[in-house]
């Protein structure tokens, strides 16, 4: 990530400078979890697609940290209420806000965090960037609900997965992409490959994180494995195995898939299952390819050092699962 961040460099700085100056909320407990849940280990990717973008685009303002602080709050927010949502202990090697302080803190805090970044880009005084940000969040709140409407569903299909995970978490991916073309003025066509470009990192990042919940041990993830199918939520590895398994095998799954808390055996065997019908190479191969077309885009622009960052962004991502 070094490397990539280097065009970026005194952005991100400043970036880091605000959060340590400027999220006070004026109660202790609520800024003890706001440093938690900003300060803690985030990796600050949304924000980086911005910045690169941003200078691809030929925007070196020195006040673009705002607009990617505003990002990472409104995904910072995101995690907070997630984590409430999935009954979440751990994240980034931590305790969660929700564990140390209570659900109603990690609740409010993030509604106070995703506040804060929506007034910090008002400020911009830009209504493409305003309005990208709320269709952002529309889209991801729509994806959360879609997959919770689709908890312990056996017949998923593909498309369904596809839907949630495009809302869900490609949209901040998008928006940060595409927040970068507006600040740097560009409309059109150009403006449409970053956003798509945005799309397919945030749906292979997603896809990253379904499979290292099946295959990542517990230092790669920062959590536990597992998680998934013990809440009931279908993803790509699981679709595709359904899918090729035969009648047994499929029973044992759906077992595990339906049960409340599956035992460990249980759950080492559906990832055996899982490697032997070819799900976790299919999603490894699905993560190739939207990484791929992440570079394909992002290549509609001139060469630049911002270019290259952004298509190591997508080898990093691919990477990450190898
Ligand atoms: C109030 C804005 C708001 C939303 C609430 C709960 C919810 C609606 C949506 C869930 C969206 C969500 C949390 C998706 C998960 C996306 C994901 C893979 C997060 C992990 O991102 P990283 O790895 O996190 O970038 P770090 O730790 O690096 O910050």
């Amino acid at each position: 990530m070094q490397g990539i961040t280097i065009p970026i460099r005194k952005d991100l700085d400043r970036l880091e400078e605000f959060f340590s100056s400027a999220l006070g909320s004026g109660v202790d407990f609520a800024d003890s979890a706001i440093e938690l849940i900003i300060q803690n280990g985030g990796k600050r990717i949304r924000p980086v697609i911005f910045l690169l973008s941003a200078h691809l685009c030929g925007s070196s303002s020195s006040d673009n940290y705002r607009t990617a602080a505003a990002i990472e709050m409104i995904h910072a927010a995101s995690l907070l209420h997630d984590d409430v949502l999935d009954d979440a202990s751990i994240r980034r090697g931590s305790m969660v806000v929700r564990k140390r302080f209570g659900n109603r803190t990690s609740i409010v805090v993030g509604d106070y965090l995703w506040s804060k970044g929506i007034s910090l880009i008002i400020r911009e005084n830009n209504i493409d960037l305003l309005n990208a940000s709320s269709c952002a969040v529309e889209r991801l709140v729509a994806g959360q609900l879609l997959e919770m409407s689709n908890c312990n569903k056996v017949d998923m299909e593909v498309e369904t997965y596809m839907k949630v995970v495009e809302k869900k978490t490609a949209s901040l991916f998008a928006m940060s992409a595409e927040m970068g073309a507006i600040v740097g003025g560009i409309q059109g066509s150009h403006r449409e490959v970053l956003y798509k470009y945005g799309t397919e990192i945030g749906i292979a990042y997603q896809l990253c994180d379904d499979l290292l919940d099946y295959i990542g041990g517990e230092s790669t993830l920062g959590k536990s494995s597992g998680q998934d199918l013990r809440r009931g939520i279908m993803t790509y590895p699981l679709i595709v195995t359904l899918e090729r398994a035969n009648r047994c095998e499929r029973d044992i799954i759906i077992e595990g898939f339906l049960s409340e808390c599956p035992p460990d055996d249980m759950f080492r065997n559906i990832c055996s299952i899982m490697d032997r019908y070819g799900g976790i190479a299919a999603t490894r191969e699905l993560i190739s390819k939207t990484c791929f077309s992440a570079k394909e885009m992002i290549e509609k622009f001139k060469p630049s050092i911002e270019r290259d960052a952004l298509a190591s962004l997508a080898d990093l991502v691919m990477d990450s699962i190898q």
